[in-house]
This record gives structure tokens, sequence and C-alpha cells, in this order.
């Protein structure tokens, strides 16, 4: 196995997937973690001026959603067939339309401002969310608990961060209150998936970040 190391800041947000990932199967990685005050001297060394950054026996590597889906072809998370592969990207693609809205609200002036857009996103955007992903789910025929195919794959990783990290942060909720009681099968989905002892376990010792 090649030797990895995860080169982000200490927060969930982008490398929170390949976290996931790498728990899940049992991959052996470094889980770097720099300060914001060192991030102005590491920039510039960089690939990309951006984090997260993968090293692999010591080569870098920047892009999130290229990180993670080299992981699950590497390990068995990106289906079985093109057309498995496919779902997934669209899976994958729906859950980071999300990503604008988060950005509007980061780059926003005043917490007036922030929180007009939180509501925003919360009454427009989560709502869209959740519905496609519950359509999407439903998609799949093999009844498997999970969002494509007969077995787990990177967009439950992605789906799940969505929910249950990302959107409970920027809407200034606790982790894990995104409210999926309406769409039974994602709550369902949500409890299927901290339910599995690797990610229970990680959830239990990661480092408690507010985002
Ligand atoms: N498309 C890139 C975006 C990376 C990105 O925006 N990273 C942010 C943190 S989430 C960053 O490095 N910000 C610091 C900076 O740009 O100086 C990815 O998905 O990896």
């Amino acid at each position: 196995m090649p030797s990895y190391k995860l080169i982000y800041f200490d927060i969930k947000a982008r490398a929170e997937v390949v976290r996931y990932m790498m728990e899940l199967k049992g991959i052996k990685y470094e889980d770097h973690r720099i300060q914001k005050d060192t991030w102005p001297e590491l920039k510039p060394k960089t690939p990309l001026g951006q984090l997260p950054v993968l090293e692999i026996d010591g080569a870098e590597y920047p892009q999130s959603n290229a990180l993670f889906r080299y992981i699950a072809r590497e390990y068995d998370l990106y289906g079985s067939s093109p057309i498995e592969q496919l779902q997934i990207d669209v899976v994958c693609e729906t859950v980071d339309d999300m990503w604008p809205g988060f950005y509007k609200i980061f780059e926003a002036e005043g917490d007036e401002k922030k929180n007009e857009l939180r509501k925003k996103l919360a009454d427009e955007g989560a709502m869209k969310l959740t519905k496609n992903l519950e359509k999407l789910f439903k998609n799949n025929k093999d009844d498997s608990g999970w969002f494509v195919g007969n077995k787990i794959t990177l967009v439950d990783v992605m789906a799940f961060n969505m929910i249950y990290d990302l959107l409970p942060t920027v809407l200034n909720m606790k982790e894990g209150e995104v409210d999926v009681k309406e769409h039974d099968v994602l709550k369902a989905f949500v409890e299927r998936f901290t339910a599995l002892e690797k990610i229970a376990d990680w959830i239990k010792r990661r480092p408690q970040t507010t985002f």
C-alpha cells in the first residue's frame, strides 16, 4: 500500500470525505492538519496554492474531487461498471452543487446578510438537495441501502458528509441536525452510515472542529 499524507486545515470541510474513506477501508494515512497562521508560508509551496493536498509516496496531488475519485477507484468505492460510475458521478455532482451557496455565505459581509443567505440556503438549496438525493436513492433498483449498486461507494460518503457535517455547520446547526425526517430513506441512510463500526469510531475520536 502506498504511503498517504493528507494535508488540510484543522477542519472537516473538503477533506473529510478522504478521511471517511481512509477510515472505512482501514487505510493507513497521516492526517496532517495545519494551523491557519502557517498557511501563508506553505501556500506557495503547494501544487495549486490550495488545500487539500494528498501526498502519495511523497508526490503531492491537489483537488479534492480528483482525490476522492482516486481513492474510490483504488479501494473499490467506485462501483462495478461504467454505468454505475456514471450514476455515482451524477450523485457526486448533485452534492457538489451546494458549494456555490456556501461560498456566498462565507463571502457575505455582516451577520444580517449571512443569516439571510443561510435562510435561503435552508429553505431552498437544502430542500432541493434532500429531495433530489431521495429521488436518486430510490432509483437504485438493487435496494441495497446505498445510493448506487449493491455496495457502499464514494457517493454514500459524499452524501453523508454533506447531510451530516457540511450543511448543519453552514446553517449554524449541530452536527447531524439537518432535517431529513420527511425523507425516510435519507434518515435511514444516515442511521445506516453512522452505524458502520469504523465510521462510528471515527466520528467519536476525530478532532472536534467547528467546520
Ligand atoms: N477545487 C479545490 C478548491 C480548494 C479550496 O478552495 N481550498 C480552500 C480551502 S477549502 C483553500 O485552500 N483556501 C485557502 C486559499 O485559497 O488560500 C478543491 O476542491 O480542492
